[in-house]
């Protein structure tokens, strides 16, 4: 039987953190070993807002190092950035024919991110049809990403049945991953808002580049609450409930007994302990990080990456296209 075939992406929109880690990264070294993987820098996808040109370059390469470093086998999955496999920008544009409007206005993703700014490129409109392209090129039977990505992929999955009903029957409808726990890591200054990379406040979140100092202070420095007690309540403790999560699945002890182990105790102990946990994981990651950043090693499997993505993405494309009539019938062989 045919490996199932898994996708995801990340943007190269600052360097990853603690909520891509949890939410999505850490999924993925999991996934490799079961599923045939394709692992993207999803670059067009960071352009839709403005980005600096030199930071954009460095982020990309940064992120490729980064999935590696973080356990992602370039043996076992395959590591490509977007804007090097045209297919997806092409497939994107014929599925942006395929979606209404409405449907792209509906997503809260559109909402939050153009919510008070002056200048909104149509690209953040017409983005989920690419996220759509990214997935259905490579007949992908599940997209492992954190919760605020649900309505993306429903969009995907509504696209790829249209599509095949309405042309050929050539898309596998993918199905949604999302980690039973992990999978919104809170801001920790606004403990009510998702941890994101491109927050302006960068005490709100951890990236995985953070020097072990930095990490401590930002723990330290968290919101929590007044009643100095450590107890898991989503409602009323917004912000202790954010930082038990984190504790609990990075050091793979379940929340009832972290309660237990701080009961009595404060949130200074707390806190503490929780920045050990943080810097244990991340150490061992900026280390094979900063072995992989300057090397020829990341261009090799980068440039792999591309080649195997280019070849069954540039298939499929060629199917979206015959199925459409696009172009003209391939001539036969003289
Ligand atoms: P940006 O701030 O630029 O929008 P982001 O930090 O939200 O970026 P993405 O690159 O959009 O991150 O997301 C990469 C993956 O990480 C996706 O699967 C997404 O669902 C997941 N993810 C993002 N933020 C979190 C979070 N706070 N908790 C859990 N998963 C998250
Ligand atoms: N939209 C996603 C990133 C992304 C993605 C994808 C995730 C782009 N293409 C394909 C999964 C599959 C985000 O903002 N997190």
């Amino acid at each position: 039987m045919k490996m199932k075939t898994i996708f995801s992406g990340i943007q190269p929109s600052g360097t990853i953190t603690l909520g891509n880690y949890i939410g999505a990264m850490k999924q993925f070294t999991e996934l490799q070993e079961e599923y045939d993987c394709y692992f993207c820098v999803v670059d067009q996808h960071a352009i839709t807002v403005a980005q600096d040109k030199a930071e954009l370059r460095k982020n990309i390469r940064s992120l490729a190092a980064l999935y590696i470093a973080c356990g992602i086998d370039p043996d076992k999955a395959t590591l490509f950035i977007q804007s090097e496999v045209p297919a997806h920008a092409q497939a994107g544009w014929i599925l942006q024919c395929v979606t209404y409007i409405g449907e792209l206005e509906r997503m809260t993703q559109f909402k939050d991110k153009s919510h008070g700014r002056e200048a909104v490129s149509a690209g953040l409109l017409t983005y989920p049809p690419l996220m759509a392209a990214d997935i259905l090129l490579y007949g992908t039977d599940l997209v492992p990403v954190g919760e605020d990505q649900k309505q993306h992929l429903e969009l995907a999955r509504n696209l790829a049945e249209r599509f095949n009903k309405k042309y050929n029957d050539i898309f596998t409808v993918p199905e949604v991953r999302i980690p039973k726990v992990g999978a919104r890591v809170m801001s920790l200054q606004d403990p009510l808002k998702k941890m994101s990379k491109s927050d302006e406040n960068k005490k709100a979140f951890i990236t995985l580049l953070d020097d072990p100092k930095v990490i401590e202070k930002k723990i330290k420095s968290a919101v929590t609450d007044s009643d100095g007690i450590v107890r898991f309540d989503r409602d009323e403790k917004p912000g202790v409930s954010n930082l038990l999560s984190i504790y609990s699945i990075l050091e793979g002890t379940p929340i009832a007994e972290l309660e237990e182990r701080y009961d009595g105790k404060g949130y200074g102990d707390f806190k503490g302990d929780l920045a050990k946990v943080v810097v244990d994981v991340i150490k061992p990651i900026q280390d094979r990080y900063y072995e992989l950043i300057d090397s020829e090693e990341l261009d090799d499997i980068l440039d792999r990456g591309a080649e195997k993505a280019n070849r069954t993405a540039g298939k499929m494309l060629k199917k979206m296209e015959k199925a459409m009539g696009l172009g003209r019938k391939e001539r036969k062989k003289r």
